[in-house]
């Protein structure tokens, strides 16, 4: 009987009371991510013409994703060498750890020798978020940490996911469109609490595409250590902001000359072009060998649980890389060729802007913003003009990855652009 008229009644219940009594009928849309949806809405468009500019992912002169040389290379050698399918240990290939630290504090650095803790990560977002659980445990000063306004977008989540509260330093100046030197002291000097955590883009900052000169660095160093704040490096474009690794590596390693105890993340995502293999590095300079070996241990105790241990593939062909010395010069000659492709297009883009266009506006910057973007000056209902109109797809800030352009969309993305700054799109 009970169970009759149970049936009875279940049967007229309708296909909307369920779905509003599924465990998940609370659950709110998200909005599509300010970066990969720019991808997402560039797949579902079928114009010919459509050109993407959004992710920061280089493109060789013909627009096709790019496989480095020295990476082919380092393939075959790893496939002729026929390795097995082990478990990494947790913090990684122990080598390529090694070999990915040298790179980025150069092989004559202190710390080298005294004690650097590092990990392999997946990638640079991997080594972020290590970076940032591994503060939030276990530095002893802070929970804040000061990004630049504006910085990858990426950043605020990972920090507040981690527990850190987020706050923003002077960064980019809107009106000359290059850095705000003055603001960003005068914020590190006045506004950040002291022992707050500082973010700092080693090179090619993203999206600004703006970075301290040497001598401003080295200003911003003295600040760190006068108001005894803790520098956290992002370095996901190293030689890629001047096509020179070493070079590139200035205010990390300057920093470390100044002996402060820096937090490093590395991303071979860019400068091997090995962005889907995840390959990336956390280091930590440590004050000697016992110290080294209890924050290793505790980067063990925080990794472990998040992904056990991390892919090898990827870690594999970075270290044949950087060990071969063959590999590794070939490497340093392709970072270059991306880079100096990208300070071409950056020209060429000014030229037909100022020149054949003559389009509103002054386009310097264009030229003299370095790495991977270009941050436009482009307004937020230019850049949905530009994707609605023309097929162009932009994060809407108005950041455009130069890697996207080349010798047979260049034109046309300029006069798009003419169109999108005249209103006549
Ligand atoms: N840090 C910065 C400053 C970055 O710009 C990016 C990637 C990363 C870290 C992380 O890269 P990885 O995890 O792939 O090593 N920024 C890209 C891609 C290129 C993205 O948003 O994921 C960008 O278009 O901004």
């Amino acid at each position: 009987m009970l169970a009759a008229s149970f049936t009875r009644r279940s049967a007229g219940v309708g296909a909307g009371v369920l779905r509003s009594l599924s465990t998940w009928s609370a659950v709110p849309a998200g909005p599509p991510d300010a970066i990969l949806g720019v991808t997402e809405a560039f797949k579902a468009d079928k114009d010919p013409r459509k050109i993407n500019l959004g992710v920061g992912a280089y493109r060789d002169d013909q627009g096709k994703p790019y496989v480095l040389d020295c990476v082919k290379k380092a393939e075959s050698i790893l496939e002729a060498s026929k390795p097995d399918k082990e478990y990494l240990p947790i913090t990684g290939h122990a080598e390529f750890t090694k070999n990915a630290v040298k790179l980025a504090y150069g092989a004559d650095s202190t710390p080298l020798k005294a004690g650097i803790s590092s990990t392999q990560s997946i990638s640079g977002t991997g080594a972020l978020r290590i970076g940032a659980a591994f503060l939030a445990r276990h530095y002893p000063h802070s929970k804040v940490v000061y990004l630049p306004s504006p910085s990858w977008g990426n950043h605020v989540p990972i920090f507040r996911d981690s527990g850190f509260e987020v706050r923003n330093y002077t960064y980019f100046d809107p009106t000359t469109l290059g850095l705000n030197f003055e603001g960003l002291k005068a914020d590190l000097l006045t506004k950040a609490p002291e022992n707050s955590v500082v973010l700092l883009h080693a090179c090619a900052h993203n999206p600004t595409g703006v970075d301290p000169t040497p001598e401003q660095w080295a200003e911003i160093s003295d600040i760190c250590k006068e108001r005894k704040l803790f520098p956290f490096f992002d370095m996901a474009y190293q030689g890629f902001a001047s096509g020179s690794t070493s070079r590139d590596a200035f205010a990390v390693r300057h920093f470390v000359s100044q002996g402060h105890q820096i937090a490093l993340c590395q991303s071979f995502a860019k400068n091997m072009g090995l962005y889907g293999e995840r390959v990336g590095a956390f280091s930590l300079v440590t004050a000697d060998p016992e110290e080294k070996a209890r924050v290793d241990s505790q980067l063990k105790i925080i990794i472990r649980p998040m992904y056990s241990n991390p892919p090898v593939h990827g870690a594999r062909i970075a270290n044949t890389i950087l060990a071969n010395e063959d590999l590794y010069t070939q490497w340093e000659g392709e970072v270059k060729g991306m880079a100096d492709r990208i300070i071409t297009m950056r020209e060429k883009l000014h030229n037909i802007l100022t020149h054949d266009l003559k389009t509103p506006g002054d386009w310097g910057h264009i030229k003299s913003q370095i790495g991977m973007f270009s941050f436009t000056g482009l307004k937020k209902a230019q850049t949905v003009a530009l994707a609605d109109k023309a097929h162009v797809y932009m994060t809407a800030d108005g950041r455009i990855s130069m890697a996207g352009l080349n010798a047979s969309n260049i034109a046309y993305f300029a006069e798009s652009v003419d169109g999108a700054v005249k209103g006549t799109l």
